[in-house]
């Protein structure tokens, strides 16, 4: 029996994590009062809780070093992550968030794979203002990380037709619908102990007082179109739109995630499988039902095998069907054909539908910072002071600005010419279809760089598509540091997964629609060997390719090992 919060849980069965998140009284711990002590850090424990709010402890770990010779202690500092919904931002919250980076952050802003804008290098006494601040621009950390429901992705398209405008209404109502119902948020970091006093916890009939077992992470795609990587969530919900032109209901998939452990092969990546079909009316409750399933029978012994991924493997996709609708006065209907195009990542000029355009500029690996060749973040900052465009954040960890004008376009380009921002339009496919994740310094999980060598590892990698002769060709490639999968590297029609410091696997195979896991083609290949390493399957590729086929797709075609077979050791010349 639970002592904490007096459920039936054996708690002691549990992982360190369960312990802390029942004995939290719906998500406090000890966060407000450590908020008062002068330390650097937080307590292991409030560290836990800290996360539901939207916030990681890290530390400085270039400066580990050095710090541990002279006996210091590490350069402790806070991660914020602010949760927003299908990645909209007003122009006053993306100003709040530059502000925030400049005052007390360490000047840079990051958009992440999931539509959220990251600060970095808060120190513990700066956090509760930069909080606040980020809700005076009417945006939340609450949600952006924990066991709990994350941010939830939506094609960030701005059409102006109803389906869309249906399909954000959905949004909406599934953001409220999976948001923790605790004022512990509040109380902590905005109106103190008014919000304590006067306003008693409402009951978290989803969340209960243990929250989920894992994070839990959801998406919307619009039927053809995968831009939000759907098959990585663990619900995904695919708009379809009727014969009229409304939103005729979601397919939702379920079960899909990317983490894995090196060395742990009860640790793997997995793409989501197809639940049912649901009217637009059944969405929120089907979700929240599919969250309770998670919620009441994922793995709160083990955090490796937590996710609802490791639950739909174990007991099957009928059982979890089953379970699901044993929870709903309506019935399920039998899920849709999904037909995908290759992925949209929406960048450069495009009209709305309505009078205005939008247009989609490429941020390269979500950074938004000034360097010595283009001022980034003074560009967007001069955008959102002087045009007020609406932003919208892509699962590409790029930036749509919205709703411009005739006028507005010209302004922008002179903008982002003024400021020598590259434009999206004239980059080399090869960087425009690249990601990468944090990694060093600031993640605490890496075990190689990321960040900081995709730009130079790219452009080697775009002379390579160059000289094979499919310059132009998509192909997109994905790098993290570690095999937690981040940049979602797995669904890539490339991807370097770091192992060590200086070394990455090679992964070949995925496909353009997102919808198929790449595989293993070379472990632990030296950084500065990468470029070498592609060239025997990319000049193939472009002798052989049939039309039209993709080159995650050639792979495929070709067998990854059998690619590996025949390249890995074999000098390729123009
Ligand atoms: Fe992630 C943990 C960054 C998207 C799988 N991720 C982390 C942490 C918080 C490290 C930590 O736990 O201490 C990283 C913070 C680094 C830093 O310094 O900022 C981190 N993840 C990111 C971001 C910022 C990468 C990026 O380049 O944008 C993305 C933030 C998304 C957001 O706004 O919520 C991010 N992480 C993802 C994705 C992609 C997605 O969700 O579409 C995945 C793979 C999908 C999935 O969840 O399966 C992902 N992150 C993980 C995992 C592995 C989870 C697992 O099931 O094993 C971890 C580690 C963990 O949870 O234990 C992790
Ligand atoms: Fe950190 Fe690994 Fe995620 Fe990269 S993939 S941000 S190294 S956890």
């Amino acid at each position: 029996m639970c002592d904490a919060c007096g459920c039936a849980a054996d708690l002691e069965r549990m992982s360190g994590a369960e312990q802390v998140k029942a004995r939290s009284n719906r998500l406090r711990g000890t966060i407000g009062d450590e908020l008062l002590e002068e330390t650097a850090v937080f307590s292991d424990d409030a560290g836990v809780i800290l996360k539901f709010h939207g916030v990681y402890q890290q530390d400085d770990r270039d400066l580990r070093k050095q710090a541990r010779k002279l006996g210091l202690d590490k350069h402790h500092m806070m991660m914020i992550r602010t949760r927003i919904p299908g990645g909209m931002v007003s122009p006053e919250a993306y100003l709040a968030h530059d502000r925030i980076a400049g005052a007390w952050g360490n000047g840079t802003l990051r958009v992440t794979t999931r539509q959220d804008l990251q600060l970095h290098g808060v120190l513990k006494g700066n956090l509760k203002q930069a909080i606040r601040a980020i809700n005076d621009g009417l945006l939340t950390t609450l949600g952006g990380c924990g066991d709990q429901e994350r941010n939830i992705m939506c094609c960030p398209a701005p059409w102006n037709d109803r389906l869309h405008h249906e399909i954000n209404l959905t949004l909406a109502a599934l953001v409220s619908g999976l948001t923790p119902t605790t004022r512990a948020y509040s109380e902590i970091w905005l109106d103190g102990e008014l919000a304590a006093s006067n306003h008693p916890d409402p009951p978290d009939t989803l969340y209960g007082e243990r929250y989920l077992p894992r994070k839990f992470k959801t998406a919307i795609a619009i039927d053809g179109d995968n831009c939000v990587d759907i098959y990585a969530n663990d619900l995904g919900l695919v708009a379809h739109a009727g014969d009229d032109g409304r939103l005729a209901g979601f397919d939702l998939l379920v079960g899909g995630g990317l983490g894995r452990t090196a060395n742990k092969p009860s640790t793997w990546p997995a793409v989501a499988q197809q639940l049912a079909f649901v009217q637009p009316q059944q969405a929120v409750e089907t979700a929240r039902a599919v969250v309770a399933v998670q919620r009441d029978y994922g793995d709160r012994a083990d955090r490796r095998h937590a996710r609802l991924k490791y639950l739909v493997a174990d007991r099957g996709i009928d059982w979890f069907r089953a379970e699901v609708a044993s929870r709903l006065p309506f019935a399920l209907e039998p899920s849709r054909r999904l037909r995908w195009g290759p992925a949209d990542d929406h960048l450069g000029w495009h009209a709305q539908g309505d009078v205005n355009h939008c247009y989609g500029l490429f941020v390269e690996n979500g950074r938004i910072h000034d360097t010595e060749t283009s001022g980034l973040r003074s560009a967007l900052r001069e955008i959102a002071e002087t045009l007020r465009a609406q932003l919208r954040l892509t699962p590409q960890q790029n930036i749509l600005f919205t709703n411009l004008s005739d006028g507005d376009r010209t302004t922008l380009t002179a903008i982002l010419d003024r400021w020598g921002v590259e434009r999206s339009e004239s980059l080399p496919s090869a960087i425009r279809h690249s990601m990468a994740c944090p990694a060093y310094p600031t993640c605490g999980l890496a075990v190689a760089e990321s960040e900081r060598v995709m730009p130079a590892l790219i452009r080697e990698i775009a002379l390579v598509q160059r000289e094979a002769g499919v310059a132009e060709t998509r192909i997109s490639y994905r790098m993290t540091g570690c095999p937690n999968g981040c940049t979602r590297p797995y669904l890539g029609d490339v991807g370097f997964v770091g192992t060590t410091l200086g070394k990455y696997d090679v992964y070949l195979g995925g496909d353009t629609e997102g919808t198929r896991l790449n595989e293993r083609y070379m472990h632990n290949v030296k950084l500065e060997e990468i470029p070498h390493l592609l060239r025997g399957p990319m000049f193939e590729y472009a002798r052989t390719q049939l039309p039209g086929e993709s080159f995650g797709d050639w792979c495929k075609r070709q067998g990854v090992a059998q690619l590996a077979d025949r390249h890995a050791l074999v000098e390729v010349t123009a």
